[in-house]
């Protein structure tokens, strides 16, 4: 069978296919596949079935034809410039992306936004469909295509159809300020199996559906209809995770133990190395851990070159308006502390506005004495347990956000609340100066939590959770009863029958 006739019996839908785009010196074009935790997942429950994975290349215009990298079948859909304006940097990131994060920034709600998500929605589960073989299990991931349950379903009920949520659910009580509410939930609905990060996104969207829906519901079952026999979806908490075993190998080779070194050489050698790594996203809390160290180095708590903060900022979303405000808020902070408490050869706050390959990522884990997550809410946050997994050394000492999903797992964190300033600031003082002996029981504890739950075990569990979904309502004691006498009647039909059958033949 050709590849583009083929079908393939595990479909992926995100709104990103795991590749970038590389345009050689002579205009030649080659992917390269992104090394994500996702794609590490998918390629681990891949591996074992025919599988395809549906999503947007990244670039505005026509799509490429299907193609595979790395022995997966890809099948990119096309976005035009109006639609990734409308579509993603506009109802996926400036309408849903808010709400979704505690309204931190207001959302914004333009009716021809939702129309672009519509229509996008309906392309990629039209391409959905066409890849998918009969009977296939189909993966969705993320906000950005919560109508395409439905819609396969639609076209599609021959398929399982599970969908990730890897941002919170928000409550029904901010949830409900969405004017296309019902579309959203009614889109979700279309699937088996609903995954959220933690149990209380899992019952944020319960309660929606019972609230604004009407319809029953009972612990994390939701049923379609208030009819009897009505299909059910279940929601429920998977957290996910990275892949501990290839981050932790990479943490342990030479080269990137010589550049921890050598990163923190070039900082002077602090005594405490502080670290923070985010997008450049209001969620982060970024400018509330400035503002808490802000206020150290103005106690003179910490100082430079004793203590220096590292801040990694990942460019993100540049042309949604609140991205370009965050931006140069925190420049404009990072700038002034800087100003009022840097020396010469002594950097109170390195600021670096840059993407690093994994390498370098993992060998500034390992530099690191304290790693500062502070979002004000965020799914998971993998930063925290690539943190983690790199310090196969023991040593280290993470700060937490009870905002961040990773709070749920990683207990023995140093906790805070990023809205308490002062509690913030005790809190990172408390991972500088707290015995190392202690530091380290915390860290172990911590990395075996993220051994143990890996980005693996997470897909095999989603997966797992989809496939056991229910369907249909256990039957009812009349239906059982019925059916039983239906039983009845054909053994005895049957015995009739072969009872009279040698005679009949004679
Ligand atoms: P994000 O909001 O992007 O993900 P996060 O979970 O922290 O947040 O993942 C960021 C990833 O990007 C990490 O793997 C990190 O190492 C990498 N990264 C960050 N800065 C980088 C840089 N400068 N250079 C290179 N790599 C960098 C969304 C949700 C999260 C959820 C994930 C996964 O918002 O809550 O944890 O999806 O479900």
């Amino acid at each position: 069978m050709s590849p583009s006739t083929k079908k393939y019996d595990l479909v992926v839908a995100a709104n990103r296919l795991p590749v970038d785009r590389v345009e050689g010196p002579d205009g030649e074009v080659t992917w390269r596949t992104s090394p994500g935790g996702l794609v590490t997942a998918m390629e681990s429950v891949m591996k074992g079935s025919d599988g395809a994975w549906v999503g947007w290349a990244g670039e505005a215009g026509e799509a490429p034809e299907p193609f595979t990298a790395d022995g997966i079948r890809l099948r990119p859909v096309g976005l035009s410039d109006a639609e990734v304006a409308h579509y993603y940097e506009g109802f996926a990131n400036d309408t849903l992306w808010p709400i979704y994060h505690d309204v931190i920034v207001n959302a914004t709600f333009h009716r021809y936004w939702f129309s672009a998500y519509e229509r996008v929605n309906r392309r990629f589960a039209e391409a959905v469909c066409e890849v998918a073989a009969k009977g296939a299990t189909v993966w969705v991931h993320d906000y950005q295509l919560q109508l395409v349950p439905a819609m396969v379903r639609e076209q599609r009920p021959d398929v399982r159809i599970g969908w990730f949520n890897h941002i919170p659910f928000p409550p029904v009580e901010l949830f409900a300020q969405l004017p296309w509410r019902r579309r959203v939930l009614e889109g979700l609905l279309g699937a088996d199996y609903l995954g959220f990060q933690r149990v209380a996104d899992a019952q944020n969207f319960v309660r929606a559906c019972r609230q604004l829906l009407g319809l029953p519901t009972r612990a994390d079952v939701v049923s379609v209809s208030r009819d009897d026999d009505a299909r059910r979806v279940r929601a429920s908490a998977v957290p996910i995770s990275i892949d501990f075993k290839g981050l932790d190998e990479l943490a342990r080779q030479p080269e990137t133990e010589a550049r921890a070194k050598e990163i923190r050489e070039s900082l002077g050698n602090p005594e405490t190395l502080l670290l923070g790594v985010d997008r450049l996203d209001y969620t982060k809390g970024i400018g509330h851990r400035i503002k808490a160290y802000g206020e150290l180095l103005e106690e003179d708590q910490v100082a430079p070159p004793r203590e220096v903060f590292v801040q990694v900022a990942t460019p993100s979303r540049e042309r949604v308006a609140a991205y370009r405000d965050l931006r140069l808020e925190i420049e404009g902070e990072v700038g002034r502390l800087n100003g009022e408490y840097s020396r010469i050869g002594a950097q109170a706050i390195q600021y670096l506005h840059h993407s690093y390959p994994r390498p370098e990522m993992a060998a500034l884990f390992l530099a690191a004495d304290v790693l500062v997550v502070t979002p004000l809410r965020d799914g998971m946050n993998l930063v925290a347990k690539e943190y983690v997994t790199c310090r196969h050394d023991g040593g280290g000492a993470l700060v937490l956000s009870e905002f961040a999903g990773a709070f749920h797992e990683l207990h023995q964190a140093f906790i805070c609340n990023p809205h308490d300033i002062e509690g913030l600031k005790q809190t990172i003082m408390a991972a500088i100066v707290t015995p190392e002996k202690e530091k380290r029981r915390k860290m172990k504890a911590m990395r075996r939590r993220v051994a143990d739950h890996d980005v693996q075990r997470w897909a095999a569990r989603f997966l797992e959770n989809l496939e056991h979904a229910p369907e249909r309502p256990e039957r009812s004691t009349s239906e059982r009863e019925a059916d039983e006498a239906h039983a009845t009647a054909d053994r005895r039909a049957r015995e009739l029958h072969h009872a009279r059958g040698p005679r009949g033949r004679h």
